[in-house]
């Protein structure tokens, strides 16, 4: 082992099973709730929300522990403004000219369009940075690990702790998403990796009449008893 190990004591905390099986339900039920939400209410939210849905999504377990996301929370509206004047134009293209026929008919369900007034409207918008290398004090550039899962991951958790909290957010990938490096000052080791609307759904907010895939078809179980297999 080398030098650089140290341990500490895990702070876990046991429950009874009584106690799990309730707290699995009723998360469950909480993250069945959730959608994808693209009717924003301009109603302002408190920077602190954000910033505890933002350490949540920092606590994701990252590849050798780099952390290599960057989150940017605006609330500029001048900014907002400028994300969703570049992110339209960019839209309206790869909806008019760049996304193939398949693209749009698997879209279809989800009512999309190149238009973004949610970008606006939407009290904040955090963008997550996916950083692609590190850089030691003197400049040396130093490899990550698994940096598209653990951004995958820490996003996860964010939009858990915004929902868990009672606010809404979208997964939004404006394409291609590299103006928004550019527009936030962004050094050149980060990559956009998604725009988060989060506030507040608009009155009356309705969302695509989808269902979520059933348990049999996401989940594969091998039991040693043989109790589950088909
Ligand atoms: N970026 C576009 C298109 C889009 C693509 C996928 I894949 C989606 O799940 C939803 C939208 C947009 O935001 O409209």
């Amino acid at each position: 082992m080398s030098d650089s190990h140290r341990s500490i004591p895990l702070d876990f905390t046991e429950r009874p099973p009584e106690e799990m099986r309730a707290r699995a339900e009723r998360f469950l039920r909480l993250m069945q709730q959730r959608r994808s939400v693209r009717a924003f209410s301009d109603r302002p939210v408190a920077r602190v929300l954000i910033e505890r849905a933002l350490r949540t999504a920092g606590t994701a377990p990252s590849g050798a522990h780099r952390q290599p996301w960057r989150f940017v929370a605006v609330d500029d509206p001048q900014i907002k403004r400028e994300i969703r004047e570049v992110a339209e134009e960019e839209e309206r293209k790869s909806y008019e000219e760049r996304m193939s026929d398949e693209w749009l008919e698997a879209l279809a369900p989800l009512g999309t369009d190149w238009r973004k007034p949610f970008l606006e409207t939407a009290p904040w918008l955090v963008a997550c940075f996916a950083e692609s290398y590190g850089r030691t004090g003197d400049g040396e550039r130093v490899k990550n690990y698994y940096v598209q899962e653990s951004c995958g991951i820490a996003c996860g958790l964010f939009i858990a702790a915004l929902h868990h909290m009672g606010l809404a957010t979208l997964t939004h990938t404006p394409a291609p998403m590299r103006f928004l490096g550019e527009l936030l000052g962004r050094p050149d080791n980060e990559r956009p990796y998604i725009l988060f609307p989060v506030g507040y759904p608009a009155e009356g907010a309705e969302v695509p009449d989808i269902e979520r895939k059933p348990l049999g078809e996401i989940v594969q179980w091998n039991r040693g008893d043989g109790s589950d297999s088909s």
